[in-house]
């Protein structure tokens, strides 16, 4: 069955354009999925269309009025079958990951619902939300790239959104696994560095445990998180332990850059 979605966004433009490239964007046209966005702006009570207004308390910036939310999520509601959740994007929500996308993939009808300026008026969260995601702790501006990266992660997960069925969960985080590393030609590289000697030899179950090592080497390296919530079976830790062994020097981690020299700019808000 087609998942239908429906994002409530002042910016439909944004939400439009952003569903339509790449694996997403042929998902939607083969009709595994729609996306339709509903702006707020459209169920205002005023001449001015007014959505936002100042906070009860004071201080800086504005709050979504709950009138032409609420009437956009309600409008969204009607199109869709009885029972689609309505997942407000927001930093105070869970966090999003591969797990919830998995989940989100088999429910049929959802609603996301994008804040910008300051958030929502709390009352919108009380009656209309079924739950509240977060993509991590960094700052947006607003929710409609966040929902775009949700509708993303579960719509490629839609059966048929792949032309390998079985890539997707071969992918990484399908297995609480990184990726192992990729090479295609030039064999061999104008400054001298070339592609790993057993990728060329075409035997398979070395090919296998290579690859296979070399994800566990680099999640433990890179994301030891990830492992620690995995178990090894007797060969994964057996090449985890060449692995580690053959990279006690590790030349370059790649994800602790240096910081950039210290430029004293403004740090912004806060989450
Ligand atoms: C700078 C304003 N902050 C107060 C100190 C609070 C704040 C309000 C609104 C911070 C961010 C936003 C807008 N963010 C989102 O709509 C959002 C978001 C995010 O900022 N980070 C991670 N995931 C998400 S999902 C939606």
């Amino acid at each position: 069955m087609m998942m239908r979605v429906r994002v409530v966004s002042l910016f439909p433009e944004m939400v439009d354009t952003g569903v339509g490239f790449g694996v997403c964007g042929r998902a939607l046209t083969r009709g595994l999925a729609e996306v339709v966005a509903i702006n707020p702006r459209d169920f205002a009570q005023d001449v001015h269309r007014t959505v936002d207004d100042r906070p009860y308390g004071g201080g800086p910036g504005m709050v979504l009025k709950v009138e032409p939310v609420q009437g956009a999520i309600r409008a969204a509601r009607a199109q869709l079958p009885a029972g689609a959740r309505v997942v407000f994007l927001g930093p105070q929500g869970r966090r999003f990951d591969q797990a919830l996308a998995r989940d989100m993939a088999g429910w049929g009808a959802l609603v996301l619902v994008c804040g910008r300026y300051e958030g929502f008026d709390e009352r919108l969260l009380e009656t209309e939300a079924d739950c509240e995601i977060s993509l991590g702790d960094f700052v947006l501006s607003g929710g409609e790239l966040a929902a775009l990266a949700v509708i993303d992660a579960v719509v490629r997960l839609l059966p048929g959104a792949l032309g390998d069925e079985g890539s997707a969960q071969a992918d990484s985080f399908g297995d609480d696994l990184l990726d192992c590393p990729h090479y295609t030609r030039p064999e061999v590289l104008g400054d001298g560095r070339s592609v790993p000697d057993v990728l060329l030899e075409g035997n398979h179950e070395a090919i296998r445990r290579w690859r296979l090592k070399q994800a566990l080497g680099r999640t433990q390296l890179r994301r030891p998180d990830l492992l620690r919530r995995r178990v090894l079976s007797v060969e994964e830790r057996q090449l985890l332990g060449e692995y580690l062994a053959e990279h006690r020097a590790q030349a370059r981690n790649f994800n602790d850059p240096e910081p950039v020299a210290a430029a004293d700019h403004d740090e912004g808000e806060g989450l």
